[in-house]
C-alpha cells in the first residue's frame, strides 16, 4: 500500500487539519487497514504510535520503518488533537532513538559511585545478581527496604503502571505516591464542584473566551494554542493570567500578570465584582451552590486596592476581567499545573473554581474550567492485569505497607530519620529501581538525595535507554527502550482518546521493555505467578476487557488498525462515569460533593485549618510563618524562584541531545533569567556566571537578562541534565520538596534564593 493510500485509507470520514474537530467522539469509524499488511513495495512500514510523554497532547504519530530502521514520525493528520503536526521535539523522535549515549547491554559498576568504572555484562548475569541482593534485603530487612522512583518518562499504561506494579507488590516493597506534577488539583477542585475530571478540551471549540490561568501552553501543550487561535477567529477574546510573560501573553487581549500563588486574592476580588455589579447566574447560584452568603461576606471584608495589593493586578484590570468573562458566553479557563505548585495549591485551585460556578458557565459547552485529567477509566481493566499479588498475614489479610513520596523522596529514604509527611518511615529504604524517570535531575533537593544515594549499602538499579545523570550513581545500568520500541495502551490528558503505541522497531541492542525487564526479574526472584509470563499484547487485550469498553467497540484489533479511538460521550454513554456537567440536563445536576451542590463554604478546608471559603495566604506567608523558616529567611533569601519547564525539553527528556544541549547551555550551564532591577541590585550582567544559594545548596547559572517579571522574580527551566553543566548543578539543587497544603502536591514553584556573581566565571 502506498503511503498516499495509506493515508487516504485511515483518513476515511477524517477531519480536515486546520478545522474545528468533532466533541463527542463520532470520529470512531472503521477503516480498511490491516497492520500485517502494513509495508509498502519500497519496504516502508508504518506504525501508529503515542508520543507518552506526560504532555497533555499525546500526539498520536505515524512512524515511517524501512529495513527495521525509524526513518521518520509524522503527526497523525487525522487525528482531532494533532492535526498532522507534533512539537519540535517530536519532530526529532527518529534522531532521538539513535542518540549516541543509549545503553546498549547491561552494566556493573566496578569502582566506587559516580566514579564511572563500569563493566559490560550479560542480562542473565545482570538479572540473577539483583535478584540475589534483592532476596537477600528483603529477608534481612523485608520487603519495605525497596522502593521504586518513577513517573512519567512513558506514560504507557502498562510501562507505568501494569508491568512495574506486579512485580513491586509481589515484593511487598514501599509504596511510592507519585505527587510531582498536579496533585493540589485533586484536593482542590472537588472541593468546590465534586469531581477531578476536567471537561472536554474540544469543548473549548464552542468558547468565546480562552483564558490561560498559570499555563504556557506555547511551549507545555503546544495544541492548545490551536483552540486559542480558533476563539480569536471566532470572534472572541484571549486572556492571560500568568506570574510571568509568556509567550501567548503577547497575543493576548488581555495579560494578567500575579504575583505567583496570589491568584486566590484575585479570583476574590473577581468575585466581589460579579457579586457586587450583579453579574452572576441568581438561578445557578440559589438552586446548584452552598456558600453563596459566605462568600458575600468575604467579599464585603477587602477593598478592590486591599486585594490589588496582595495580588499584583490592578483594579483597572479586575474590573474589565470580570465583567468580560461575565459577559462571554461560554468562557473557557484552562489551568495549567505549574501555577498550581505552591504551599497554597489546594487553595488556590479552589478559588480559581469559584469562577465559573458563579456565572454558571461550567454547564454551558465550552465553559468552564479545563484541565489536565480527563475520564476514560471505564475503558481500562486494570485489576484485569494487576492480580493481587500483595503479601497477605496469617488471616489472609493485606499487610499494609509504607509509603514515601516522589516530592519527599529525599526525606522518605534517609538512613536515619527518614520521614513522610513528617511522620517516621519505620523501615530504612536499602534498595531503589529508576525507572521511567531520572531521580537525580527531576526530583527536588537533589543534595538531600545524593547524600543517601551516595551511600555504599544504598543499592540503585537504573533502567533507561539513555545515559543519564541517575546512573552515575547505580550499581547495575540496565539498557531501557523508548516507546518507539514498546507496545503499549495510554490516553491523552485532554480530550480522553484511547490511543495505541506499536513497537515499530525492534529494541536497539540488548534493551528490554519495562514489562520484559519486570517479568525476567521476577523470574529471577523465583516468582511464579502467570502474570510474568505476559506479553504485551495478552496485556493489552486483558486491559482492554471491559464492558464500557465492548459496549463501544473498542477492541485491540481496532485500536491497532485505526490508532486511536475517542469513546462516544454521550449523556447516555458517561451517565454512569461523569453524572454530572455537561452531560446532565441543567435540571438535574448534582455534583459530586457532600452537599450535592457547588461548595463555596467547604468543610473539609475548614477542618483542615483553613480558610472554608477562599483562603488569601500566599507562599511569603507559609514561609514566614513557618518555624523553620520565618522573616529572616525571606531576608536571606529574597527571590522568588520558579522553575516552569523549557520549550525544548519535556521534563528531562531530549535533555541530552546535541542540538538541544546547544541551546539550553549558555557558557558552560543553564540560564538564570533575571530581572534588569534584581541584576542591578547585585552588580550582575547578562550572561555573568552566577551562584544562586538557599539552604538546600547552591548551583551556577549563566544570569540571563529579562522583563518577563516583575523584579523579586527570577526563574530557571527545570530538568536539564546536570552532566552536561561545567557545574554539574541545576535547579532541583534548591527547589522546594515541601508538600502543599491538601493533596500532597509539589511545592517546586514556591523557593526563595539569593544570586550572586560567581568568582569564577565561565568564558
Ligand atoms: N515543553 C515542555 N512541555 C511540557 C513539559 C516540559 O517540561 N516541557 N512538562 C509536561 C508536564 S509533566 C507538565 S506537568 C506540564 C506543565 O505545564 P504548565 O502548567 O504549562 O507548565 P509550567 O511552565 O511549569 O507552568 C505554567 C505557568 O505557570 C506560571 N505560574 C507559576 N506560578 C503561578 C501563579 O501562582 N499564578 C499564575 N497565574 N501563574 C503562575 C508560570 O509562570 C508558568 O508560565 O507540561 C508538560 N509539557
Ligand atoms: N524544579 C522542578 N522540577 C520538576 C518540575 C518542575 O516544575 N520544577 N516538574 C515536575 C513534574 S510536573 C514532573 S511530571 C516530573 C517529570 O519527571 P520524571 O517523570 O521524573 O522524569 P522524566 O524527565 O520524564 O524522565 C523520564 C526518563 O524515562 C526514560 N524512559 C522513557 N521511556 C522509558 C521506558 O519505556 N522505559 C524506561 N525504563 N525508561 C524510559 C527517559 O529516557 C528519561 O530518562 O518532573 C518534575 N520536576
Ligand atoms: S511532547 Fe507533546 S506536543 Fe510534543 S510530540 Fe509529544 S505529545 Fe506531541
Ligand atoms: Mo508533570
Amino acid at each position: 500500500m502506498q503511503r498516499r493510500s495509506f493515508l487516504k485509507g485511515v483518513g476515511a470520514g477524517a477531519i480536515v487539519a486546520g478545522t474545528s474537530p468533532s466533541l463527542f467522539g463520532m470520529e470512531q469509524y472503521q477503516v480498511d487497514f490491516n497492520p500485517k499488511s502494513y509495508k509498502n513495495e519500497t519496504g516502508v512500514e508504518y506504525h501508529y504510535l503515542t508520543c507518552p510523554r506526560n504532555c497533555r497532547d499525546a500526539c498520536s504519530m505515524i512512524a515511517e520503518v524501512k529495513d527495521g530502521k525509524m526513518v521518520s514520525i509524522k503527526g497523525d493528520p487525522k487525528h482531532p488533537l494533532t492535526q498532522g503536526t507534533v512539537c519540535v521535539k517530536g519532530h526529532t523522535y527518529a534522531m532521538h532513538l539513535y542518540n549516541a549515549d543509549r545503553i546498549m547491554y547491561p552494566m556493573k559498576r566496578v569502582g566506587k559511585k559516580t566514579e564511572g568504572k563500569w563493566e559490560r555484562i550479560s542480562w542473565d548475569q545482570a538479572l540473577k545478581e539483583i535478584a540475589a541482593k534483592l532476596t537477600e534485603i528483603k529477608e534481612k530487612f523485608g520487603g519495605e527496604a525497596l522502593t521504586e522512583f518513577v513517573y512519567s518518562g512513558n506514560e504507557g499504561h502498562i510501562s507505568k503502571t501494569i508491568a512495574p506494579g506486579n512485580f513491586f507488590e509481589k515484593y511487598g516493597a514501599t509504596r511510592l505516591v507519585r505527587n510531582p506534577c498536579d496533585w493540589p488539583r485533586y484536593a482542590g477542585t472537588p472541593s468546590v464542584i465534586g469531581t477531578d475530571f476536567s471537561k472536554d478540551a474540544l469543548e473549548v471549540d464552542e468558547s468565546d473566551m480562552y483564558i490561560s490561568w498559570g499555563s504556557n501552553e506555547s511551549y507545555t501543550a503546544v495544541h492548545w494554542v490551536r483552540f486559542a487561535h480558533r476563539v480569536k477567529k471566532r470572534g472572541g477574546k484571549i486572556v492571560v493570567i500568568n506570574s510571568v510573560r509568556v509567550p501567548l501573553a503577547n497575543q493576548a487581549d488581555m495579560f494578567i500578570q500575579l504575583r505567583p500563588s496570589s491568584d486566590p486574592a484575585f479570583c476574590l476580588a473577581v468575585c466581589k465584582v460579579l457579586i457586587e455589579e450583579d453579574l452572576y447566574d441568581h438561578e445557578f447560584v440559589e438552586k446548584y451552590t452552598m456558600g453563596f452568603e459566605d462568600l458575600v461576606h468575604e467579599c464585603s471584608l477587602y477593598t478592590y486596592g486591599e486585594l490589588s495589593a496582595m495580588c499584583g493586578a490592578s483594579v483597572d484590570q479586575i474590573k474589565v476581567f470580570a465583567r468580560l468573562y461575565a459577559n462571554a458566553k461560554a468562557p473557557a479557563i484552562m489551568h495549567g499545573d505549574g501555577g498550581q505548585r505552591h504551599f497554597n495549591g489546594a487553595r488556590l485551585v479552589r478559588a480559581v473554581t469559584f469562577l465559573p460556578v458563579l456565572t454558571g458557565c461550567l454547564t454551558k459547552l465550552g465553559g468552564g474550567l479545563f484541565w489536565a485529567y480527563v475520564h476514560v477509566k471505564g475503558c481500562f481493566n486494570f485489576e484485569n492485569c494487576m492480580p493481587d499479588l500483595s503479601p497477605k498475614d496469617a488471616n489472609g489479610n493485606k499487610i499494609e505497607r509504607q509509603v514515601i513520596s516522589y516530592i519527599e523522596f529525599g526525606k522518605g529514604i534517609q538512613k536515619e530519620g527518614a520521614t513522610y509527611l513528617d511522620k517516621p518511615v519505620p523501615v530504612p529504604i536499602k534498595a531503589c529501581i529508576n525507572y521511567n524517570s531520572n531521580l537525580m535531575v527531576t526530583a527536588p533537593n537533589t543534595n538531600l538525595i545524593k547524600k543517601r544515594v551516595m551511600d555504599d549499602d544504598f543499592f540503585l538499579v537504573v533502567i533507561d535507554p539513555y545515559d543519564i545523570d541517575t546512573c552515575d550513581y547505580a550499581d547495575y545500568v540496565l539498557p531501557g527502550v523508548t516507546f518507539m520500541e514498546s507496545e503499549d495502551i495510554q490516553n491523552d490528558q485532554i480530550s480522553g482518546y484511547v490511543c495505541y503505541n506499536a513497537q515499530s522497531v525492534k529494541p536497539l541492542g540488548e534493551a528490554k521493555t519495562n514489562l520484559e525487564f519486570f517479568n525476567a526479574l521476577a523470574k529471577a526472584m523465583g516468582y511464579t505467578e502467570e502474570c510474568f509470563d505476559w506479553d504485551s499484547e495478552t496485556v493489552c487485550r486483558k486491559f482492554l476487557d471491559t464492558e464500557f469498553a465492548k459496549k463501544q467497540n473498542i477492541t485491540y484489533e481496532k485500536l491497532k488498525s485505526v490508532g486511536w479511538i475517542k469513546p462516544f460521550r454521550t449523556p447516555e454513554t458517561m451517565k454512569d462515569q461523569f453524572p454530572y456537567y455537561p452531560y446532565a440536563p441543567k435540571d438535574k445536576l448534582v455534583f459530586g460533593t457532600e452537599s450535592g451542590k457547588a461548595e463555596l463554604y467547604s468543610k473539609t478546608f475548614k477542618d483542615a485549618g483553613y480558610h472554608p471559603v477562599i483562603d488569601l495566604k500566599d507562599d511569603w506567608d507559609y514561609y514566614k510563618e513557618h518555624k523553620d523558616f520565618g522573616e529572616s529567611y525571606l531576608k536571606k533569601y529574597p527571590l522568588y524562584f520558579m522553575t516552569p519547564g523549557t520549550q525544548l525539553q519535556d521534563n528531562s527528556n531530549w535533555g541530552n541531545m546535541p542540538y538541544i544541549v546547544k541551546r539550553v547551555i549558555v557558557k558552560g550551564n543553564a540560564e538564570l533569567f533575571m530581572t534588569k532591577e534584581d541584576m542591578q541590585a547585585r552588580g550582575i550582567e547578562d550572561g555573568d556566571t552566577v551562584e544562586a544559594t538557599n539552604e538546600k545548596g547552591t548551583a551556577i547559572f549563566t544570569a540571563v537578562e529579562t522583563s518577563q517579571m516583575k523584579p523579586g522574580i527570577c526563574y530557571a527551566w527545570n530538568n536539564i541534565w546536570l552532566k552536561v553543566t561545567k557545574s554539574r548543578t541545576g535547579a532541583n539543587f534548591l527547589c522546594s520538596d515541601g508538600v502543599s497544603d491538601l493533596g500532597n502536591g509539589s511545592t517546586y514553584t514556591a523557593s526563595f534564593v539569593e544570586v550572586r556573581k560567581a568568582a569564577k566565571q565561565e568564558m
